[in-house]
């Protein structure tokens, strides 16, 4: 390998023969004898090596997977990208840092930053402003939302909206009775409220950079699938979709301000989220066209979903009528109802239509706090971009 161009890998330097030998205790041999003629320039050994990590990324449960060999992963993906890079092929290097951050693990995080940062000063420089497609505001008629929704949408009672909301007041009015609200005011500061409006500002910030999507009505669904495709291509499929109302591509539940700074800088992390004394746990971005629906579930933790551009339908129902809503009984979607919100089946679930729920359509710049084990569906309106904040409560919290 060329000498000249490298990324500086300061933690690998340092980090990789222990991470060889843990490797090498846990029988991954061959890896390490790929991932070492890698070292000395063997395009096809990196390739190789990649390949094997895969492999065991893959073996089982994600869970299951030995953390070594994320970090492995993590290394044969630098080792590839420092090839490319070496090359000139500066894309095929972006896509290599960007499959080492989604799915390696965190020991050369640091690293696989550093070279994402190195590529893309350089070639933000080509991307000249192009003019600008921005994301227009579409009209809202009502009964023309009232179509794409569930049965008995907006018609029951709506989730209370507040401005001006303190934390004191958050904390005892909504967090610790585990109620729901929208907070109307509290994100007008952040640059992405202004950023995001322009969809070729992403192109500029992050279009050659790789990003999980998934494919499909909703992940309860038969064909629907997850890709990996650059941010370019999820926006042109994104705007084609607006206007062939084909099959949603929606970039969802994906921890994307780890992996691409620029984007983590125009968002804030709302102080509400430090209320209970708990811990950040992630923060995820869904952004996607209008019409994609996250089906009925719950999650563990507290969650603020504040919506940066455009609009969602968000219906909620207490955890007290988890058996009312019939989980999957499969440990993997436990957390998901059998029922299709879109496509009620009265005969299997007879009584779903007369359980109580609070509703609401989410509007740009408000943020909805969700809390533990509330069950919710989410459909979007427009083109929407949104992220959500997930927190516990610590252990003493009467609402964790
Ligand atoms: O916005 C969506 O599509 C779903 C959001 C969600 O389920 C969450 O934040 O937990």
């Amino acid at each position: 390998m060329s000498t000249e161009r490298r990324f500086p890998t300061p933690t690998l330097d340092r980090e990789s023969a222990n991470l060889l030998q843990s490797i090498t205790s846990h029988g991954g041999y061959a890896f390490v004898s790929m991932a070492t003629l890698a070292t000395s320039g063997d395009y096809r050994a990196a390739e190789a090596a990649r390949e094997m990590a895969w492999e065991q990324l893959h073996s089982g449960p994600w869970h299951s997977v030995l953390p070594v060999w994320r970090d492995a992963y993590s290394m044969a993906c630098l080792q590839l990208a420092n090839l490319h890079y070496a090359n000139e092929d500066y894309t095929e290097a972006l896509k290599a840092l960007d499959m080492g951050l989604i799915m390696g693990g965190p020991l050369l995080r640091k690293d696989l930053d550093f070279a994402v940062s190195i590529l893309t000063a350089s070639s933000n420089t080509h991307h000249n402003s192009q003019s600008s497609t921005s994301n227009k505001t579409v009209d809202f008629c009502r009964t023309e939302v009232l179509r794409v929704l569930p049965f008995k949408s907006l018609s029951c009672k709506v989730v209370v909206k507040r401005s001006a909301l303190s934390l004191e007041a958050f904390l005892r009015e909504y967090f610790l009775s585990g109620s729901p609200v929208i907070i109307s005011d509290s994100m007008a500061h952040w640059p992405a409220r202004e950023k995001w409006q322009d969809l070729n500002y992403f192109k500029k910030v992050a279009g050659d950079r790789t990003v999980p999507v998934e494919v499909g009505k909703n992940y309860l669904c038969q064909e629907w699938k997850q890709e990996l495709i650059t941010f370019s291509q999820f926006l042109e499929r994104m705007q084609s979709n607006e206007f062939s109302c084909g099959i949603p591509t929606y970039l969802a539940q994906h921890p994307l301000f780890d992996q691409i700074n620029e984007l983590r800088k125009d968002i804030c992390v709302p102080d509400y989220c430090f209320v209970g004394g708990g811990e950040l746990r992630s923060l995820n971005a869904w952004f996607g066209p209008a019409g994609t629906v996250t089906p009925l579930h719950h999650d563990p933790h507290h969650n603020l979903l504040a919506q940066v551009v455009g609009r969602k339908y968000v219906r909620l129902y207490p955890s007290s009528l988890t058996e009312e809503l019939h989980p999957y009984s499969e440990t993997m979607l436990c957390n998901s109802s059998q029922v299709d919100l879109d496509n009620i089946d009265e005969r299997q679930f007879p009584k779903v239509n007369e359980l109580e729920f609070v509703d609401c359509i989410l509007e740009e710049g408000e943020m909805l706090y969700i809390p533990p084990k509330w069950w919710h569906y989410v459909r979007s309106l427009t083109t929407s971009f949104s992220v959500s904040f997930w927190w516990s409560a610590s252990a003493s919290s009467a609402a964790s």
